[in-house]
């Protein structure tokens, strides 16, 4: 923690305004105050960010690589402050020097480097792991331009380019000295060099070189400053060699975008070299690093442990083997002993059309020396399993098949430990989408499931709560997330339970004022219920049936039947360009927010806000405010969903299937304390003659809700309104809409029913928040550390 007084503050803060910019801070502009107060807090943190390099280095500590194509950091102003125990002296001091402390928050830019829920989860890790003493570093990329940014004209998604490094990045710092060679392409070819040993041969390979730029992710309250590594593609500085302008656009072209699809990925060469770029750099500095210290590689695995943060760097296996073998000389057999006990993967996804394949053509021609180490994979790894488990078990789960390499297959023989990251979604692993493998190696299985910083979620984004809990709750929640369950204790105080109201009220009142001066729409805070659903745009996470829901609220209100409880129902949530069908979702639910928020017959009942360009920023504001939070994707299909946990932290009542984490947040809460519906995974997976079309036929009441689609109630989604309706009864509902529909409403409606009274549904809440410890990411990120990568750590999370 620094110490500093309110009154140095403002001097170091007007020095630095005047060395940056030649100017008086009355003349400066927010995104200058911003960036002066960057450089103040790096200044800061500096000493201790070298100082923990220095320690690992020195004292030999075994550290951790997660490696990631995604990250989503957030803005990190506040989150250094608070880590820094700044906060308060910071705020204070631009106060009373008269500067607006929400605009100059605004002012940084907030990094999209991932899609969602997968990146955002890299970044909680990474705070985590800093607050509790573990050498955990991140390794992604420096992508130039990160996610599009939303905007909605005449209610579509248009994409912008977001230039998030256009006034610079404060943060970051750049290590050119640190920068390494990556190859890709040419011929290769094995010989003997002069000493008789085989060693490849390169000819015509194209050189990109990847420079890292550092952010130091300052721990929480202490002194570790862990290092965030982002690699930017670059031409080779060969002196020898001039570049033609092609050259230079193709090489800088690998860490320019950001893939804008977090559900299936086209086989784009662009991509799978953005994967290669990420995992050689980044292995290739370890092993640099660790050679410093080492005449040899025989233990790295002692001190090194390599994260594959799902399939997209799983290449970091047959790199590492390139290097032991090419660069080390040691034998396959050592090399692969220590490439297993070096690397871990985690899967993300149950989704199908999410395993990650690329043609092997494609793979031999961009990396054609990894393709010769996966073939190698591939073939020993028949050669050793087939007389034990036959040849169809094994044709079915080798790392080549169907003319593709099947990255989570490499994945998981590469690795010592393969995990998922909710209790059901590591079952259904094991029991079905790498059953063979699960089979062959089930001492590697284990789960993981995932976890929120409560740091950004609460401290940062509910300051209202933080103060509420600082002053009722005994123990020490900040520091032991699970000590928050002391707010059980008032689960029955009357006195507790309108405090808590108050909270609520005030964070709705907030969002409300947002809402109103960005998007000039009316929404009540004082009685309506903030219902929330904030994800990536899916078919499987089921945005529609919550929309139809809000179809059948309207047409119950045009029927003259008022509302019980009035609504505002918010969603977030980015479509991948490509992806028409989520884009064509999004167009309706705007066409229906146009229709009931200026239909007079409406009145206050009922309101939708499509907040556009949802990110983590968003987020912040959203989430301390809603009073529901809608997990509702078909059973069996979201991996864990992780705005469930912040949402159940900030007192929201959980609206669920049974899938994902929310199966581990109704045993916490109990079932009197979320409102569970819908088919289970188990019931999904046994409904083998679904047919739309008769349950459809048989529910009037549906029918009324679904044609409202096509029959001209919602204007113009002419098209969209058809795509939709086709969707659900010609294409058969792929993710069982309409099967879920009546169960689903059915406990909408015992939503209105708690919310009509308050001291029940707070009491709901203050048991949601006082379970919610246990989904802490300092927790997640101990549990990695102790049992996949054997890190030591700070015990206080116990
Ligand atoms: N997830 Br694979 C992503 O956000 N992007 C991906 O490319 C893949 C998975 C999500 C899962 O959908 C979500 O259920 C999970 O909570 C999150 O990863 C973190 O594990």
């Amino acid at each position: 923690m620094a110490t500093l007084t309110v009154d140095e503050f403002k001097q170091d803060f007007k020095d630095m305004i005047l060395r940056l910019y030649a100017e008086d801070i009355k003349d400066s502009d927010a995104h200058q105050q911003f960036t002066a107060l960057a450089y103040l807090l790096r200044e800061m943190y500096a000493p201790n960010l070298k100082e923990t390099r220095q320690r690992y280095e020195n004292d030999r500590v075994k550290e951790a690589y997660y490696f990631a194509i995604e990250f989503l950091p957030g803005r990190m102003l506040q989150t250094n402050l608070l880590n820094l125990g700044l906060s308060d002296v910071v705020m204070t001091g631009l106060l009373e020097m008269g500067l607006d402390v929400e605009k100059i928050v605004d002012a940084e830019p907030d990094p999209g480097l991932g899609n969602g829920g997968l990146g955002r989860l890299g970044s909680a890790f990474l705070d985590s792991a800093a607050a509790l003493h573990m050498a955990l570093n991140g390794n992604g990329i420096r992508y130039q331009y990160g996610l599009f940014r939303q905007t909605f004209e005449n209610g579509f998604q248009v994409e912008m380019p977001d230039d998030w490094l256009r006034g610079g990045n404060a943060w970051e710092v750049r290590r050119e000295n640190r920068a390494c060679l990556v190859r890709f392409g040419g011929n290769v070819w094995m010989a003997e060099d002069v000493f008789g040993r085989l060693v490849p041969h390169y000819e015509n390979t194209t050189d990109v070189l990847a420079v890292p730029y550092d952010t130091g992710i300052v721990g929480y309250h202490n002194h570790t400053v862990n290092t965030f590594r982002l690699w930017s593609a670059e031409l080779p500085t060969d002196p020898s060699r001039t570049y033609t302008l092609q050259e230079k656009q193709n090489v800088n072209e690998i860490t320019e975008i950001l893939y804008p699809d977090d559900s299936n990925y086209a086989g784009r060469l662009l991509r799978l070299k953005q994967e290669y770029f990420l995992v050689s750099a980044g292995v290739q500095s370890i092993v640099r690093h660790y050679r410093k210290h080492h005449r040899n590689l025989n233990h790295m695995d002692l001190t090194v442990a390599i994260h594959i943060n799902d399939t997209h760097p799983a290449m970091a296996i047959p790199e590492l083997m390139r290097i032991l073998m090419d660069e080390e000389f040691m034998s396959w057999d050592q090399a692969w002993a220590l490439t297993t006990k070096v690397m871990s993967y985690t899967n993300h996804t149950l989704l199908a059309e999410s395993l990650e394949t690329w043609p092997e053509d494609m793979v031999a021609q961009t990396v054609p020396r990894i393709y010769q180490i996966i073939q190698e994979i591939d073939r020993r790894f028949r050669a050793m399993q087939v007389p034990v488990y036959g040849d169809d078990r094994v044709n079915r789960c080798a790392p080549l098949g169907n003319g593709t390499v099947r990255m989570a297959y490499l994945a998981v023989i590469g690795s010592h430990s393969v995990n998922g990251v909710a209790k059901l979604h590591t079952e259904l692993l094991e029991t079905d989408v790498l059953k063979d493998l699960y089979r062959i190696y089930p001492e590697k299985f284990n789960n993981k499931t995932n976890g929120v910083t409560m740091r950004r979620w609460i401290q940062i984004a509910n300051p209202p709560l933080t103060k509420l809990l600082d002053s009722d709750v005994n123990g020490d929640w900040k520091h032991r997330p699970l000590d928050i369950i002391g707010v059980q204790s008032f689960a029955n105080d009357p006195t507790f339970l309108k405090k808590l109201r108050e909270v609520k009220v005030k964070n709705k009142r907030a969002l409300a004022k947002r809402i109103r001066t960005h998007l000039n729409i009316a929404v009540d805070p004082d009685h309506a219920l903030f219902d929330v659903q904030i994800k990536r745009l899916h078919a499987y996470k089921r945005q529609l049936l919550h929309a139809l829901y809000i179809i059948d609220e309207y047409q119950q209100i045009k029927a003259g039947k008022d509302l019980a409880v009035p609504r505002v129902h918010i969603f977030g949530a980015k479509a991948a360009p490509s992806y028409y069908y989520a884009k064509e979702i999004i167009k309706m639910i705007n066409e229906l927010a146009n229709l009931i928020n200026n239909d007079p017959d409406v009145g206050d009942q009922l309101r939708i806000v499509f907040v556009p360009n949802y990110g983590v920023s968003e987020a912040e504001d959203i989430i301390p405010a809603a009073d529901v939070s809608e997990q509702i994707s078909l059973a069996g299909k979201e991996a864990s969903g992780t705005s469930n946990m912040k949402l159940m932290a900030n007192g929201a009542i959980t609206l669920a299937t049974m899938d994902g984490a929310n199966i581990e947040i109704a045993d916490a809460v109990g079932q009197d304390n979320i409102v569970i519906f819908g088919m289970t995974a188990a019931q999904v997976q046994a409904y083998t003659n679904y047919s739309s079309q008769a349950i459809f036929d048989g529910d009037k009441h549906l029918q009324k809700v679904v044609n409202a689609l096509i029959d001209g109630t919602i204007p113009n989604i002419g098209r969209e309104g058809r795509d939709i309706y086709n969707s659900l009864l010609q294409y058969n509902d792929e993710y069982y809409v309409l099967a879920d529909y009546e169960s689903y409403a059915k406990a909408q409606d015992r939503i209105t029913g708690l919310y009509q009274d308050p001291e029940r549904w707070y009491q709901m809440a203050a048991i949601n928040i006082a379970k919610s410890g246990q989904f802490s990411s300092d927790l997640t990120i101990a549990r990695y550390g102790d049992d996949i990568w054997h890190l030591t750590r700070d015990q206080l999370v116990n």
